[in-house]
């Protein structure tokens, strides 16, 4: 896309639409000069890729045309900084697949799985009906990972769904029990679809089904094991910075308080499809970019910590008509993504990832840490991990498991 910005006009070749898919500029494949400041002024637009629009429900659709390649390039070497090489995820990845996965580009988006051959299904998970495959596309030799998750019923659009749309196959009938296989009209089938592509090594084991184990991590353990670890296997945090930075999912972010120090913003956690508020899960990720973790905590994070868990909350629950008591606000610890990020769930959802040995309060964190201003430096920290993470191979490796 080509954009180019004079006092009032804006040049851009790109396909425009309401979040309704109605296009609002026709002409989508040639350069087109519209008046934009006057009725829809631009808010940011220092990056060609991306441009936000005040009008919520508006977003760039498509990259039709324009010097991709170039600004591609160009967004990798910018955003690969020091910090961002400590959390780089060194899985023996090439260094141009690398700077593909972890440029801040919007990729265009997929209509449909032309070309995917399944490898393998690395998982299954029949309670929460997901299934977790690793496959490939026509033509190329990364892998993908793909996750298929039926969704959450919408309240809203039963009405829709229970009617003459509905195809009814029957399977049985009994006295006044009558059972049959429905087919909803196809906007109402929905199936949550994640593509991890290339995904890396540990994405693949990330998803693949294996034990779990429990860890007990000393202070000298974290020191000894996890650190070292995180500094040299982490996965990427380059989505972090990417939304940080309002290269991607500008459009879904719900709150930002731009304080360099206790400032975060929300925005809607991946899994969440926002259909329903019972499984609502948001995530608040924080602008300071050197605390990876719970184990960093000290007393001088309170304020922000004391930020996310008060207007965070009370942005929330007025948004969704909500109160504190139904909201679970929780840190992981071993978090996936060494950026330090807080949880907002539905108490009414039992988030992956919720459970005691994963999951430590928000308000538990900031009670500990004023009681004792390095409780979290000095604790030992009990947490569960995978049989094939590399951390877990880290701790056997030490004699600890
Ligand atoms: O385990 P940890 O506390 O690090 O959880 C990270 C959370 O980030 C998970 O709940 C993921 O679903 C979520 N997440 C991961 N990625 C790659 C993305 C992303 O690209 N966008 C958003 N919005 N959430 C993500």
């Amino acid at each position: 896309m080509i954009v180019s910005f004079t006092d009032n006009v804006a040049l851009c070749s790109a396909h425009v639409i309401d979040t309704a898919e109605k296009p609002l500029f026709k002409q989508a494949d040639t350069a087109i000069s519209f008046k934009m400041w006057k009725y829809y002024p631009v808010v940011q637009a220092q990056n060609p890729h991306k441009i936000n629009f005040c009008h919520p429900n508006w977003r760039v659709k498509r990259v039709v045309s324009g010097k991709k390649k170039q600004a591609k390039k160009q967004k990798v070497e910018t955003t690969n900084n020091t910090q961002d090489k400590m959390a780089d995820d060194n899985t023996s990845m090439p260094a141009a697949k690398k700077a593909k996965c972890e440029s801040g580009d919007v990729q265009e988006a997929r209509k449909d799985f032309t070309g995917f051959v399944v490898d393998k299904v690395l998982n299954e998970v029949v309670q929460s009906k997901a299934i977790f495959v690793q496959g490939h596309f026509k033509g190329s030799d990364e892998p993908a990972v793909v996750i298929l998750e039926k969704t959450a019923f919408d309240r809203d659009t039963l009405g829709d769904m229970l009617s003459s749309r509905m195809e009814l196959q029957r399977i049985m009938q009994n006295d006044i029990y009558d059972v049959y296989n429905g087919y909803p009209p196809q906007n109402l089938n929905g199936i949550s679809t994640r593509i991890i592509y290339p995904a890396t090594e540990r994405h693949i084991m990330k998803y693949t089904s294996q034990q779990v184990y429990l860890i007990e991590e000393t202070a000298a353990d974290y020191q000894n094991i996890t650190l070292p670890s995180i500094t040299s296997r982490a996965f990427s945090i380059q989505w972090v910075y990417n939304i940080l930075d309002k290269k991607a999912e500008a459009d879904r972010i719900l709150y930002e308080d731009e304080d360099p120090e206790i400032g975060y913003l929300l925005a809607p956690d991946m899994k969440w499809d926002q259909t329903q508020i019972d499984n609502l899960h948001i995530d608040a990720i924080c602008h300071k970019r050197n605390i990876k973790s719970i184990r960093d905590l000290t007393e001088g994070h309170l304020p922000l910590l004391q930020n996310i868990k008060e207007k965070g909350t009370e942005f929330i629950c007025e948004k969704y008509g909500l109160t504190k008591n139904h909201l679970r606000v929780f840190l992981h610890y071993q978090p996936s993504y060494y950026h330090l990020h807080v949880h907002f769930t539905h108490i009414n959802f039992d988030a992956p990832g919720s459970r005691v040995g994963q999951a430590h309060l928000l308000s538990d964190v900031i009670d500990n840490i004023q009681l004792q201003h390095d409780y979290y430096q000095k604790k030992t920290m009990t947490f569960t991990v995978r049989e094939k993470d590399p951390l877990f191979q880290k701790f056997r490796e030490a004699g600890k498991v």
